[in-house]
């Protein structure tokens, strides 16, 4: 009895540091806090694939305990050796599958919202990376930023619009990566890359080059400013007096971080 209650305590102190883990992160099991429709749509997947791995894990540590505790050894009578159990075969094999078929297709259908791209998106910006920088220019608008290769170059893009990212190389691969986005694109030289997001919050966060691509990769960095549309029309109108900058973010290591 003694060690019966031992083991209950353990599985309950456990199940407890668990849930407390997953409260002090708000639920978010690890990932960064999104400022994107798309990320929110990326963590609410995030969410769901951990809360099933939790309920699974529930289950296989309750059954191991109904077994341990309800066969465990009474007496020296060997318990019934059937050689097989059918119902509790099928149930074994079937249930990973239902949960990988479910899995499956939440990313899919998730997925499918995070890459869909608009009819008419409010900004576009193309996105090109290069050994060891980035440029971001906005065709429209006739205004391009990049950098001199040592200053972190600054995208501006407004709170609340639809922003089409059209992402070259000229060189090797990159890879366009913002943590706080919760997704990301790699630049692949001849072919046509596109991603779309809409901020959902004024701020100013890292972004970086995800795909090693030679010597000074760990330079590729950059930020993105989410600024109210009266703010980036302004930001827009003082760029057009210098269409082509070189515009360092802050320091040159890495912009804000957010
Ligand atoms: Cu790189």
């Amino acid at each position: 009895m003694p060690t019966r209650r031992r083991l209950l305590a353990r599985c309950s102190a456990l199940a407890l540091v668990l849930v407390a883990g997953a409260c002090s992160s708000g639920f978010d099991f690890g990932a960064p806090d999104p400022t994107t429709t798309q990320g929110e749509e990326v963590l609410d997947l995030w969410r769901g694939a951990h809360w099933a791995a939790a309920a699974v894990g529930a289950l296989i540590w309750a059954l191991v305990m109904f077994c341990i505790l309800r066969y465990r050894r009474r007496n020296d009578e060997l318990p019934s050796q059937s050689p097989e159990n059918i119902p509790v075969e099928v149930f074994y094999t079937l249930t990973p599958l239902v949960v990988v078929a479910v899995l499956f297709v939440f990313t899919v259908l998730t997925q499918q919202r995070v890459v869909a791209l608009s009819d008419d998106p409010d900004v576009v910006v193309d996105v090109v990376g290069f050994q060891w920088s980035w440029q971001f220019e906005y065709p429209e608008e006739e205004v391009t930023v990049v950098s001199n290769g040592f200053d972190t170059p600054r995208m501006v893009l407004p709170v609340g619009a639809t922003v089409r990212l059209r992402l070259e190389s000229p060189d090797v691969n990159h890879s366009f990566w913002v943590p706080r986005f919760l997704v990301k694109r790699d630049l692949i030289p001849g072919i046509d890359n596109e991603i779309e997001v809409e901020v959902t919050q004024a701020g100013e966060w890292e972004g970086r080059c995800a795909e090693f691509c030679g010597l000074d990769h760990y330079r590729m960095n950059f930020s993105v400013a989410a600024v109210p549309p009266e703010e980036y029309r302004a930001w827009l109108d003082e760029r057009r007096a210098d269409p082509v900058t070189t515009q360092a973010a802050s320091a040159s290591t890495g912009g804000a971080g957010g």
